[in-house]
């Protein structure tokens, strides 16, 4: 009898035992990416910090433009303080790596939403924040003004990009032979084109518009005005985490919302008091939209408050007062030709 009983506390041991281990290794493996960030304390967001008006850092070591902005609008989100972030330059090889590995948290870095990236490389993508097409830029005198002007070209262009892959693709349906310079960073790309070992540089027109602003003489470039694709550029995190895609999509939907609304980072707190019953649950006066994300009543009000809405956004880093002065076009909301809607926040 006291053997069996020993036999039966023995086994019921190494069950325990072996259940302790798996709930603790399930415990590591399920700590969700936004626990991880608040026990930091900070959000880590990967950008870049070579193209002006999107992500740029100064000489002091600040970060500026629109996908900085996104970045900060995630970390007011979570803390309710867009400063509790930080910036990991990443050049276009690196990005993903980071993603992967977790060394960032949030990818926001003038990067093309594409099916592979979403499906092979384990990204998940929040919504689009800026809608681009590939182009060209080329010296005004020499000569050249369409596609088919550059037969014999030599082409500069960055690898590990969607850049270089389209540049291919749309110059092998046009039959137009050309010499691909590669390069694997954005400034030297720009200086071979800059010094005359290449005819053209090719990336995202929202980057060529930035770049030609840093050229020595702006003025003796121009971009064509063929558009070779569709570059919608979008936040990314590592795919797997819902929550986590869920409060960085909900975020950018947050400024584009804010915009249809026409709620600023001025005007917010008069909504507070507002009686329209979308703009209570969308500020968090009433319901419970911050706690299903795990975030707090107020993330959006916090999201205005720290950023402005999407226009502001995009006035303050690409709008007519900067040097880009670049047209709103397919950036516009719905209401106004454009491309930017949010689904309702209920
Ligand atoms: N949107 C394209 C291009 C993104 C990209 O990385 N562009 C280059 C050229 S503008 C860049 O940002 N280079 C900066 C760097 O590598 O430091 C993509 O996602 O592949």
């Amino acid at each position: 009898m006291k053997k069996r009983l020993l036999a039966l506390l023995s086994i019921l041991l190494v069950f325990s035992v072996v259940l302790a281990g798996c709930s603790e290794e399930e415990a590591v493996e399920t700590k969700s990416r936004l626990d991880v960030i608040k026990e930091r304390g900070k959000l880590i967001g990967g950008v870049n910090a070579d193209i002006p008006g999107f992500g740029y850092v100064a000489s002091d070591g600040s970060y500026t433009g629109m996908d900085i902005d996104i970045t900060r609008a995630v970390a007011a989100a979570v803390f309710g303080d867009p400063n509790a972030v930080e910036f990991r330059p990443l050049s276009a090889e690196e990005r993903f790596i980071a993603v992967q590995t977790g060394e960032v948290d949030v990818l926001a870095r003038n990067t093309t939403q594409t099916l592979s990236r979403d499906a092979s490389v384990g990204l998940a993508f929040a919504p689009v924040t800026f809608y681009d097409g590939q182009g060209l830029m080329v010296r005004k005198d020499s000569g050249i003004e369409t596609l088919e002007d550059l037969e014999g070209a030599r082409i500069s262009v960055e690898s590990g990009t969607t850049t270089e892959l389209n540049l291919a693709d749309q110059m092998r349906k046009l039959g137009i032979d050309y010499e691909p310079v590669v390069f694997d960073s954005q400034d030297a790309a720009v200086s071979a084109y800059e010094q005359g070992s290449a005819d053209a540089y090719t990336t995202d027109r929202s980057a060529l518009v930035s770049r030609k602003t840093t050229l020595s003489n702006p003025d003796e470039h121009f971009i064509l005005d063929e558009v070779l694709s569709k570059e919608p550029l979008a936040p990314s995190v590592k795919d797997g985490d819902s929550q986590w895609i869920d409060i960085v999509s909900w975020t950018v939907n947050a400024l584009v919302q804010a915009e249809e609304f026409e709620i600023t980072q001025a005007n917010v707190d008069t909504f507070l008091d507002s009686e329209v019953p979308e703009i209570r649950r969308f500020l968090g006066v009433e319901g419970d939209m911050g706690e299903q994300l795990g975030l707090p009543a107020d993330f959006v009000y916090q999201i205005i408050k720290a950023v402005g809405n999407y226009g502001e956004l995009y006035d303050r880093h690409l709008g007519p007062d900067t040097v880009f002065d670049l047209e709103r076009g397919q950036n516009s909301l719905w209401t106004d030709g454009g491309l930017l809607y949010s689904p309702p926040f209920r």
